[in-house]
């Protein structure tokens, strides 16, 4: 009895696999490089009135300043102690961040860089966010503090230090990443450090962590510290909540470790989602649309409950981790927006949106020689704020994709349509598909370079419904196409190729 009252308590079974995320909300976004003042605003202003659950942040942890001669965003990528005092302000900022946003239902997961400190051929200085000394010669940070005991040096058997093969797993948990000093998680002593500094923002009132480098940390070393966290502050979080945990574990297949190695602690960052996904928009290899009708498990992916997925993350945008040439991006704004379309419409994984700042690319033999540059800043480095246009978009070099109308609209649209299956799939055999969720929502795409003029089963009640695509639906109008379904639930879709947008999507609450 007690047994069967223990199984069908919620939460119980899927502990740090959940994402936490206020009731009826399905997505994060990843609000990379942003001020902890900002996301306040946005968290008020934006996030949780349209339909967000919580925001991805940058490393909040005190981080070498790189200065060559501007600030790289990967300075931040580079710990120096485990103060709250990084490039996007300081703790009280970041505690206001967090009451501010947990007030209005959006939740705040941070980016732990745990596996290692700064790189070791920094040397002696302070250098740092909030002024901390370090002396990597000494594999030195008097500030947590760690000395050479606390390395990885002797372990590694590489003769530079450094991960030289991937397919080695010794290698990979246990040898510098990037010549990045290697932190020897098994000692209890750093498990003590690292669980402090999470414990300290789980305090605070965050929901969870994106866990840097997972693949560079054994998977006992990852177990031990998820298992020493706190449950989540009862102010916002019910009773006994578990921090969501999702690893970075990049496994495109080929490697020596693999990403169910870590399915079993938490999500895992599923990379192979916008590396395909990517394909099939760009139509390479032969890809198409009509092949997603499996999308998901049956193309090799973890299991839907385990991934964490994206269109492209703050690495991958760049050229840095993998994914390779068909990660798409804001550069490929109408491809982009039908991918991000298509994850938020589809019912597999978790999704987090990414919201960027823009940078001048300029590619050399394939490489982007602007790949390292940082936020938008100020003379002094300071990252400048978002500033709001009219039209709801960001200025300042912010790019704020998590604001497209079209991208927002499909947050919204997975909301409504969250715990719905799959429904009423259809293809040409080419790139035109469509399908539904229960009977609350349907998405119709035209990747073809021709136009598409079908009738499709929606599975949706009759009446006019507003495409939330190429408008929405404001008061009792619709600002974009108008789609009428009929009494047996089939409605027209005409999407032509030159479209500005070519894709099309309804749903209960947009209906007129
Ligand atoms: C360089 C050389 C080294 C040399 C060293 C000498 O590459 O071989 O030994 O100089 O000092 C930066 C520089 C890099 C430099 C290194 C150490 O780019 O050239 O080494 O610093 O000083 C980000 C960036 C990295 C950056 C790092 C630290 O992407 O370029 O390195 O921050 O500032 C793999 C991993 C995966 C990882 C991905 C990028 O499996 O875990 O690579 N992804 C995460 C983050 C990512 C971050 C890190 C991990 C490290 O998402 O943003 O790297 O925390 O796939
Ligand atoms: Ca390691």
């Amino acid at each position: 009895m007690t047994l069967l009252l223990l199984l069908l308590l919620p939460g119980l079974c899927t502990a740090q696999f959940n994402p936490n995320v206020a009731c009826g909300k399905t997505s994060i976004v990843h609000l990379f490089e942003w001020r902890w003042e900002d996301i306040a605003e946005e968290c008020e202003r934006y996030l949780g009135p349209n339909g967000f659950g919580g925001v991805q942040i940058s490393p909040p942890n005190e981080h070498l300043i790189v200065t060559n001669p501007y600030r790289p965003w990967w300075e931040r990528y580079q710990p120096i102690s485990y103060k709250i005092c990084s490039r996007s302000g300081d703790e009280e900022q970041f505690t206001d961040m967090v009451t501010r946003c947990n007030n209005v239902g959006v939740y705040i997961y941070v980016d732990a860089v745990i596996n290692h400190m700064c790189g070791a051929g920094v040397g002696k200085g302070s250098s740092s966010t909030c002024g901390s000394t370090y002396d990597t010669n000494l594999s030195s940070f008097p500030n947590v503090p760690y000395s050479r005991l606390d390395f990885n040096d002797d372990k590694c058997k590489t003769t530079s230090g450094n991960i030289e093969d991937y397919q080695d797993a010794d290698q990979v948990r246990s040898c510098r990443l990037v010549n990045l000093l290697d932190l020897a998680l098994e000692k209890d002593y750093v498990r003590n450090k690292v669980t402090d500094y999470l414990n300290k923002l789980i305090d605070i009132g965050v929901a969870g962590f994106r866990i840097d480098a997972s693949k560079h940390m054994w998977p006992g070393d990852m177990q031990a510290i998820v298992g020493r966290l706190n449950n989540l502050n009862t102010q916002w979080f019910p009773n006994g909540s578990r921090p969501f945990i999702f690893q970075e574990v990049i496994d495109m297949g080929g490697e020596g470790i693999s990403a169910y190695e870590y399915s079993g602690i938490g999500r895992v960052t599923e990379f192979k989602y916008g590396g395909k996904l990517g394909t099939v928009m760009r139509k390479w290899n032969g890809e198409k649309m009509a092949y997603l009708k499996n999308w998901g498990e049956g193309w090799g992916f973890l299991p839907s409950d385990r991934a964490l997925v994206f269109v492209d993350n703050h690495d991958n945008q760049r050229g840095h981790g993998a994914g390779g040439a068909s990660i798409l991006t804001f550069f490929d704004a109408r491809l982009y927006k039908m991918a991000v379309g298509f994850m938020l419409a589809h019912p597999y994984g978790f999704p987090r949106v990414m919201s960027s700042f823009s940078w001048p690319r300029s590619f050399v033999e394939g490489k982007d020689i602007n790949d390292w540059i940082g936020p938008p800043s100020y003379g002094n480095g300071s990252t400048k704020a978002i500033t709001i246009n009219e039209d709801t978009t960001c200025g300042n070099g912010w790019v704020c994709e998590h604001r497209w109308r079209q991208i927002n609209n499909m947050a919204i649209f997975r909301n409504v349509a969250n715990g719905q299956a799959l429904t009423n799939w259809w293809d040409n055999a080419e790139n035109q598909v469509a399908f539904g969720r229960g009977n609350v929502g349907f998405i119709v795409f035209n990747n073809d370079n021709r136009d598409m003029d079908v009738t499709l089963n929606t599975g949706l009640p009759a009446g006019t419904y507003c495409d939330v695509i190429s408008g929405q639906k404001e008061g009792s109008r619709c600002t974009g196409k108008q789609i009428t379904v009929s009494s047996a639930g089939t409605a027209h879709f005409k999407i032509r190729s030159s479209d500005d947008d070519p894709f099309v999507a309804i749903h209960i609450n947009a209906k007129l």
